[in-house]
């Protein structure tokens, strides 16, 4: 029986499918072969139903037998101390691969998500766009001098890093073909694959016991 527990909402609606952040967790335990089960949060009632576990009411959250942690970021770092597959064990490599994680959060998704809020809200002039082209810039040069963001290989930090630019608005704003080409790759490997079918399929049967 497996001790790691990803835990996501029981049900979301179509337009976030593959893109539910327990999909982090999901292919980092694809990459690294380890065991997991998939559990779930009411979506419904979500501002107040797990705080205990998750104090902003967000998913995803998790277990380790006695331990339990949120943040996607943290989950990662967790999942990645487990298995080479996604952070190396020597010093220099494991540095690299946790600054490129937190870059991917603190530098990149910090400007992207809020930057999408506004576009899918409608504002005429999203004032954040110009912080958004600087950003997709600077990672687009990073991208253009390397294959992979640490240790010359695949690491959790491509995973972080990929999973923030693959959302679609985001891809789709101005023209930054290492970037492209990186993400196309990255989540190309199988243990994508796996995980974003796995996650939609899971929402889908969600669907049809809601209607039965
Ligand atoms: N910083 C958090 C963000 C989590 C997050 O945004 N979760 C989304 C799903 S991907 C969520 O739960 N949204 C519902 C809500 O905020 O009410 C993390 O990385 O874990």
């Amino acid at each position: 029986m497996s001790e790691l527990i990803i835990w996501t909402y029981d049900w979301v609606p179509k337009g976030p499918r593959g893109f539910v952040r327990d999909l982090r967790f999901r292919w980092a335990c694809e990459e690294a072969g380890l065991a997991y089960a998939v559990r779930t949060v009411a979506f419904e009632g979500r501002e107040t139903n797990h705080l205990s576990h998750q104090p902003f009411g967000q998913v995803p959250f998790l277990s380790d037998g006695k331990l339990q942690t949120f943040e996607s970021g943290a989950g990662l770092l967790h999942l990645a101390r487990k298995s080479e597959d996604l952070m190396p064990r020597e010093s220099i490599g494991e540095a690299e691969t946790i600054q490129w994680m937190m870059a991917a959060l603190n530098s990149i998704e910090m400007v992207t998500v809020p930057w999408w809020f506004l576009e899918i809200s409608g504002a005429k002039d999203n004032g954040l766009a110009d912080w958004m082209g600087k950003r997709l810039a600077q990672i687009e040069k990073v991208l253009t001098e390397r294959a992979w963001l640490a240790a010359d290989r695949f690491t959790a930090a491509d995973l972080l890093m990929a999973d923030v630019l693959r959302i679609p608005k985001v891809r789709a704003f101005g023209d930054r073909p290492a970037t492209e080409a990186y993400v196309t790759r990255v989540t190309d490997r199988p243990g994508f694959r796996k995980a974003r079918a796995d996650q939609v399929a899971h929402f889908a049967a969600a669907d049809e016991s809601r209607s039965t």
